[in-house]
């Protein structure tokens, strides 16, 4: 049955069940109580440094036991917070805070931008430590990852956050004796899908700390993983024997990665879902198809002209700008997500985005098309396909690749001409650069194609 939740969500928990066991962190562990006490006394401190009800808020940081704390102490002072990845460069910062009527950051990370905006710091208070919960509250906002042009801030409620671990958790089977790990950024909506999970299941959360994600997946049961992620972890000579359910999402997943995880003894679930949101709409059990299931409760799709629109319950507010709401939806409230897709024997397909889409001697080429085949051989676990200008053709594909060394790329391009036509075959193969990944769920297409640009 479901429970009206009429207090932060946190609270209601350290109220209910005080002494159940919420939160490990290295040595640490945490009850409710323990957990309510900190944040509290944090949000407190926050109050006292003038943070109020509204204030815009930056949170730069990795995943921390500090940086959980202080989403949630934030959150509970009523500030409207933005959690920032630590690897955007300074000068966009300058750019973007401002329109998004940012006063206060609190930078964890050691190495402060230096910005104009009131800095905050951790401190603990025992006064006034909170808000009334009010579920209709703009409470965070999440930058998209636009291809161009500065990021949008997606402006979700505290009602939006708990609607998408509803549909999670419709699905997923998660409960109180259950552990996920915090394995994606929490300025990411990956990141925070686990933690409102976490929230709504009375679960318990998992922080690596200064443990790699493999080690600290050895006490969990649940994780969210982009793909790559979880072929690293099947590469490992012993996969974590705890862990029983993973949630992918973020691009395409291979059915490859599925069976094989799957045979590890691991339950995967294909998710599809983004930034506006708030992280997965649809999903199913993997199987043989490389769908992603059917929207999840409170979550409608669509197509139109191929394209996946989204009307759903999880739905950010609008994109903050400058004190308001740009709307994010058209007149009757779908979000059309510039995604490819279509149903197919009554699951939805993700075929890849449309502005990837380019023309190569006439031909339309979905980039996405050719990654899927890449990465089903055996020695490829990450494949990007971008367009280099050509005088004859207008543009022809390039391929960049993380794959296994030792891989030949002339053995490849034989083995890619017996399963795709002519004009999709790349005319150049290149090994993806780890100075390409910036801290980020996933490697900015923009950036190889610039790149690539550098090399010719
Ligand atoms: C896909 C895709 C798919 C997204 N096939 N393209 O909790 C979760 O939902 C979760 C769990 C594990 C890993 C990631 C997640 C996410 O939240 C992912 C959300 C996300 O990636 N948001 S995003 O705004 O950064 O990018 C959204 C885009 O990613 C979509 O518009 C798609 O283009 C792509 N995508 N899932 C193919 N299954």
């Amino acid at each position: 049955a479901e429970q009206m939740i009429n207090d932060w969500p946190w609270r209601e928990r350290a109220n209910r069940s005080p002494f159940a066991m919420a939160l490990k962190a290295g040595d640490i562990t945490w009850c409710w109580r323990d957990l309510q006490h900190r944040v509290d006394s944090l949000a407190a401190g926050f109050i006292q440094q003038g943070v109020s009800e509204g204030a815009g808020v930056v949170l730069r940081s990795k995943n921390s036991l500090d940086a959980l704390l202080s989403y949630l102490a934030l959150l509970q002072t009523g500030a409207r917070l933005l959690p920032l990845n630590p690897q955007l460069p300074q000068g966009l910062c300058e750019k973007l805070l401002p329109q998004l009527d940012i006063s206060f950051v609190l930078d964890l990370t050691g190495q402060p931008l230096s910005l104009s905006q009131t800095p905050l710091h951790l401190r603990n208070a025992f006064s006034v430590s909170c808000v009334s919960w009010q579920p209709e509250r703009i409470a965070t906002m999440t930058l998209t990852s636009g291809s161009s042009g500065l990021p949008k801030a997606a402006a979700h409620t505290l009602s939006a956050h708990l609607a998408s671990a509803r549909g999670v958790l419709g699905l997923i089977p998660f409960t109180h004796n259950d552990s996920w790990l915090l394995s994606l950024p929490q300025f990411h909506v990956s990141g925070q899908g686990i933690i409102w999970r976490w929230l709504t299941a009375g679960a318990t959360l998992v922080l690596a700390g200064d443990k790699n994600i493999e080690t600290a997946l050895a006490e969990c049961s649940h994780a969210s993983l982009v793909p790559t992620q979880l072929w690293r972890l099947l590469q490992q000579t012993a996969f974590p024997a705890s862990l029983r359910h993973v949630l992918l999402g973020g691009a395409q997943i291979p059915l490859e990665l599925t069976t094989q995880a799957e045979k590890a003894g691991v339950q995967c679930w294909c998710g599809y879902g983004m930034t506006e949101t708030a992280s997965t709409v649809a999903a199913k059990r993997a199987d043989a198809s490389a769908g992603v299931g059917m929207p999840l409760a409170g979550k409608d799709v669509r197509i139109s002209d191929e394209e996946i629109l989204i009307r759903a319950d999880s739905l950010a507010a609008g994109y903050w700008k400058n004190g308001s709401l740009m709307p994010l939806t058209d007149a009757d409230g779908w979000l059309h997500t510039r995604d490819r897709g279509g149903w197919h024997a009554g699951e939805l397909f993700i075929a890849g985005r449309l502005d990837n889409l380019f023309f190569s001697g006439g031909e339309g080429i979905q980039p996405e098309d050719i990654e899927k085949v890449l990465v089903s051989h055996p020695q490829v676990s990450q494949a990007f396909v971008v367009p280099v200008a050509d005088e004859q053709f207008g543009h022809r594909p390039v391929a960049v690749l993380d794959a296994q060394a030792g891989l030949v790329y002339a053995e490849l391009n034989l083995w890619l001409s017996r399963k795709l036509p002519h004009f999709q075959l790349p005319v150049a193969y290149h090994a993806l650069p780890e100075t390409l990944a910036q801290g980020g769920i996933k490697i900015s297409r923009l950036r190889i194609r610039q790149w690539i640009e550098t090399l010719t």
